[in-house]
Formats: C-alpha cells, structure tokens, sequence
C-alpha cells in the first residue's frame, strides 16, 4: 500500500497525514508489550524522553521502522533513497512528577543540523492517544513558512531536548488541531510543521515512537541538539551519496 494521490496533496499543503493504519492486533499488543518489558528495565523516568535510537537494541522497533506500509508512505513523500535518521520514544504518563509534561510549540528540524533541513517523522502510537492522554497537535500548513527562530518555554515541563519553543499568536494557536491514533496507526509531520502536545490529563499512559527519516541527499552540516552526529541507517532504496557514512543495518531481515 502506498499513499493516494490525494494523500500526498494533502501532506504539500498541510504538512501531515493523520490515522493511517499500519499494523492490527495481535501485533499491536505484542509491540506494546514489548515496549512494556523495555520501559521495566529502564524506568519511566527514562523511559519519558531518554530512549534515542534503540532501534540498534531492540528487533521491534527496527521492525516498525522498517515497516513496508510505513516506507512505502515515506518514500511516496521523500523520494526512493530513504534512511532512517533516528528513533525516539515519547511518553507521557499523566501522573506524579510527571503529571505536568507537555510537549511546547516546535518545528523539528531547527536544532538537527541538517542541510537543507529536510526531515520527515512517523509517529507511531504504542497507546492509545487521545486529547485526554494529551495526543499531537499541528498547526496546519506552518511547514511553508521554512525553518522559524525558537527561543525559550516559559511553561515548566517541556519534554523537548535544549527546551526549545517558537512563538505563536493566539491566533495560530487557536487553528491547532489534534491528531488522535489508536494504537497501530501512526501520523506523519513535516520537519518544519509547528507541533506539540499538552499535559496527559489522563490515568493512561501516552506512549508514542518517533520514526525520524531523511533523503539520502540531505547532510549534516553541524551537530544535532543532542550535541552529536546522527546514526543514520539506509532502509529503502540505495545510499550512493554516503553522507552519513556506511553504517550496518542492525538487524537481518
Ligand atoms: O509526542 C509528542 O507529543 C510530540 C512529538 C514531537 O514533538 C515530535 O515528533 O517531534
């Protein structure tokens, strides 16, 4: 399955898709339990913002990001020549010292380092994500305005890695709109689209994965705002730029 003509419009003007269906139960519980066993071993504190690029460690969440129908949408956005850039989890679980998480107003690609600063994310929901468990929100066609200055969040509790947030009027903010998923479907943003997510006002944890994907002739032109270099992996098509250099494919399949 690929994207619909009218699907891809869509992403131009946009600048996301919402509710496309990836995978069915019993896979959906499986990954969430696989997830479960991981966050066990690592505690919800880092499980919150700390797993970056556990792809290389753990098989299903290289098997989602290499998901067929998750490419084949990818690649019918970005071209043939596809590397995944990273993988990053995103929980919020609504309760404790947690309780205030939040996600501010952002665009992607302004601290990757990239050149052009071309990126585009899969999110995937482990959960159920919801307004109440506090779901992604975009403003709709922001992408077209390029790459934003970002200051400071105000707001306590911002789940974003230098604390990053770009301003918005009232009335941008107001034209938010919120992506709900059942588990197993995922939404796909621009890297320059203005996203975030409010609190988990819920008892139910909000647990999405972040597929990050760039072309292969995007590079990186300066460090990413984890002050490092990304791991990039090729997982569709051929990489005859190598401007990530040669890297494995962590898992045989
Ligand atoms: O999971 C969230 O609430 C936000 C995710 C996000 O900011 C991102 O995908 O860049």
């Amino acid at each position: 399955m690929t994207l619909s003509a009218a699907q891809v419009e869509a992403y131009k003007r946009d600048g996301y898709l919402n509710a496309i269906d990836v995978i069915e139960e019993p896979q959906v519980t499986r990954y969430r339990q696989a997830f479960d066993d991981l966050e066990a071993r690592v505690g919800t504190e880092t499980a919150q913002i700390g797993l970056v690029d556990y792809h290389f460690e753990k098989k299903f969440i290289w098997e989602l990001a290499t998901h067929p129908t998750i490419l084949d949408a990818i690649e019918a956005l970005i071209g043939p020549n596809v590397l995944l850039l990273a993988t990053h989890f995103f929980n919020k679980y609504g309760e404790g010292d947690q309780a205030e998480a939040f996600v501010a107003w952002h665009q992607d690609v302004t601290f990757w380092g990239l050149e052009p600063p071309l990126a585009i994310t899969a999110w995937y929901a482990v959960d159920n994500s919801d307004v109440e468990n506090g779901c992604m929100q975009v403003i709709p066609s922001t992408h077209v305005s390029g790459v934003l200055e970002h200051g400071k969040a105000q707001q306590v509790g911002n789940l974003l890695s230098v604390n990053q947030e770009v301003h918005m009027t009232p009335a941008q903010a107001a034209s938010a709109v919120d992506l709900p998923l059942r588990a197993g479907q995922i939404s796909i943003h621009d890297g320059t689209l203005i996203h975030g997510s409010l609190p988990n006002r819920s008892q139910r944890r909000r647990c999405g994965l972040t597929l990050r994907y760039v072309p292969t002739w995007v590079r990186q032109a300066d460090v990413n705002s984890f002050g490092d270099r990304w791991k990039a992996v090729i997982v569709r098509g051929t990489d005859t730029e190598m401007n990530f250099g040669e890297r494995e494919r962590p898992w045989a399949m």
